[in-house]
């Protein structure tokens, strides 16, 4: 608990995510946020407790940003389509050295390869964890014998595969209502579980409910991106996700915020 308190404000986190570009392509931007600076900006202005970026996004627009630095240290493309495997690319003694505060990286459990992936996330965790670091776990089913990567079973798995892992803190996926996430939350037991935001939502309202959902389910946090960076007022949604997540507003109360 003490090194994720680092990335928390009362127990809580925000967290902005912006490793898509990598993850999916530009295909998810615009005009605007295809710009780091754009995005930048929001985690700086939007009370954000932590911003996400692979490292050439860090070394090139996150220098000297007062809002911690999650750095993930492995990822990979959308082009290959077979069982996911996301290697390192990036040392725990570099992520330092950029000044991350945290260090992230994804498992694909259920994949061929996540044997890959556990062994090199138990090195970094090691390593993280002798400079005080947390390492946070993106930790997603998915491959071959993963047939729906979000049913009770899956997301809860999920979570506690992250907790045995030993990651400070883990980001799953949305389960679709309360009561199985708040399964998923206390299969991992001390471990604080952050939703990931996923796709932006038909409505800000439907993103809102479920982040609401997920905070009532006992979540710590959200890291999100697409949701925020592609709102057309992501100001506006930072204060309603700050409302919700950190100031425990209902979800009626932050959607009358303007
Ligand atoms: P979003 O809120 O945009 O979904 O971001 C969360 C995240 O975990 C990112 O950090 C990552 O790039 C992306 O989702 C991966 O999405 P997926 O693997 O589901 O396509």
């Amino acid at each position: 608990m003490n090194r994720i308190s680092k990335l928390m404000r009362d127990g809580r986190s925000l967290i902005l995510a912006y490793d898509q570009g990598l993850e999916h392509g530009p295909t998810d931007f615009d005009g605007r946020n295809v710009d780091p600076s754009y995005v930048v900006k929001i985690a700086r202005e939007g009370g954000f407790d932590a911003f996400v970026a692979q490292k050439g996004v860090a070394e090139n627009y996150y220098m000297g940003e007062k809002v911690p630095l999650l750095l993930k240290l492995n990822g990979k493309t959308a082009i290959y389509g077979k069982d996911p495997v996301a290697r390192q690319n990036c040392s725990v003694e570099y992520a330092a050295k950029l000044g991350a505060t945290a260090v992230g990286y994804t498992i694909y459990i259920g994949s061929a390869y996540e044997g890959e992936m556990m062994a090199e996330f138990g090195r970094i965790q090691e390593q993280a964890h002798e400079r005080g670091m947390p390492a946070v776990l993106w930790i997603y089913p998915r491959g071959e014998f993963v047939k729906n990567d979000v049913t009770r079973e899956m997301v809860a798995y999920a979570a506690r595969a992250g907790m045995e892992l030993g990651a400070d803190a883990v980001k799953i996926k949305y389960s679709g209502d309360a009561e199985s996430f708040a399964w998923a939350v206390k299969s991992a037991g001390k471990t604080p579980v952050y939703m990931a935001g996923g796709p932006k939502a038909s409505t800000e309202e439907e993103f809102l409910r479920h982040v609401s959902d997920c905070i009532r389910a006992g979540a710590a946090g959200v890291a999100v991106g697409r949701n925020a960076w592609q709102s057309d007022d992501p100001m506006r949604t930072a204060r309603r996700l700050n409302a919700i997540v950190i100031g425990r507003k209902p979800l009626e109360e932050a959607l009358g915020i303007a």
